[in-house]
């Protein structure tokens, strides 16, 4: 199969996996024996949620649902994949179970912090993925519940998967992929990024190089090293291995957010499904603003071959290897 079908397809799956673990209201309400104990409890949770939180549950799932490029999942998925047994067509239902909870859940927290930060109070942005963002649409109180929700939503989801599981060895490695999933997510990674991407708004020049690099790094790489990571450790991927898709994915995020800086500038509102230009209305230095459009063009270039390489040194090649180099390639170029 050609690599664009591929990731069309691998999109999709991404997308159906994280849907069916968003938390339902009235319309989908699990089945059970009528009579059981399941079914008092499902009824006194769904009732609840009907009658009073109907709305946040509908803004966190608006949210999710509007797509985007799902990019995390398929990431974690092709980590997964590399590494786990039989790897690419070996794939199989019991292993969707076990990386299919992380997925849901590192796409559920990536989405809060895209509805966090469109709020008035940081970026203030009225589209995303292509339609009015979530305090648009719900108003600004209910956008911060929303993410809220899908952040404290995203642990329920793991912890359930971790609590049910009988197998030690596999409960161990749920155990780790939590521990990268949350760390890369909280202080030290995307929210310390953010917190130092405010303080940096509006001081223009005065931001430099070592204060950029640290931005780029912790509010868009670590959540893409966290994806390639959580992936390969659920798989049971050698320690060197994982250490080195910490490398591949620091590299990666880079690249991707240096390319955000520039599609910030070139891009297409429409294809990009936001806003453009919002840098410059914010003041905001960028690795464009720093460095020059040419200079930021030539590093997307350096950041990739350097992932690229990376991951050749993986200790294993197998096909699965082959969709991360392509998809890390596509990165490089995308235009949304
Ligand atoms: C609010 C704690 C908190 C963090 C916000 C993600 C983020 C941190 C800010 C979004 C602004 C931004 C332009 C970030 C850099 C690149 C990035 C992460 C873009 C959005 O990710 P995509 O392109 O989005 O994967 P889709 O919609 O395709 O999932």
């Amino acid at each position: 199969m050609k690599f664009d079908e591929m990731l069309a397809e691998r999109t999709q799956y991404c997308g159906e996996v994280v849907k069916s673990y968003l938390p339902g209201t009235e319309s989908e309400v699990p089945e059970a024996d009528a009579a059981s104990e399941d079914a008092r409890e499902i009824e006194e949770i769904y009732g609840d949620r009907k009658a009073y939180c109907a709305r946040v549950i509908e803004a966190m799932n608006y949210s999710v649902e509007a797509g985007g490029k799902r990019l995390r999942p398929l990431l974690m998925l092709a980590a997964y994949r590399i590494f786990c047994e039989g790897s690419g067509d070996g794939f199989t239902q019991e292993d969707e179970d076990i990386v299919g909870p992380f997925m849901a859940a590192i796409e559920m927290i990536h989405t809060y912090s895209l509805v966090h930060d469109d709020l008035p109070e940081m970026d203030n942005d009225r589209y995303r993925r292509g339609q009015l963002t979530t305090h648009a649409k719900y108003g600004a109180g209910m956008a911060v519940l929303a993410g809220d929700g899908l952040l404290n939503y995203a642990y329920e989801l793991v912890a359930s998967t971790l609590a049910l599981e009988q197998d030690p060895e596999l409960r161990e490695r749920m155990v780790n992929a939590l521990f990268i999933l949350a760390s890369n997510a909280g202080i030290d990674g995307m929210v310390g990024g953010q917190c130092a991407d405010l303080m940096a708004e509006g001081r223009g020049a005065d931001v430099g190089e070592d204060e950029l690099m640290y931005i780029h790094t912790h509010k868009t790489a670590c959540m893409i090293e966290s994806a390639l990571m959580t992936g390969a450790v659920l798989a049971g991927a050698p320690e060197e291995d994982v250490s080195s898709l910490y490398m591949i994915g620091e590299d990666l995020g880079i690249a991707f957010q240096i390319r955000d800086d520039i599609l910030d500038v070139e891009g297409n509102a429409g294809e990009l499904g936001k806003d453009v230009h919002q840098d410059d209305r914010d003041n905001k230095t960028t690795y464009v603003s720093l460095f020059g459009m040419d200079k930021a063009k030539e590093d997307v270039r350096a950041y990739t071959d350097e992932a690229l390489e990376l991951t050749d040194s993986l200790s294993v090649s197998n096909e699965e290897v082959g969709f991360l180099k392509q998809l890390i390639l596509e990165l490089a170029g995308r235009t949304k």
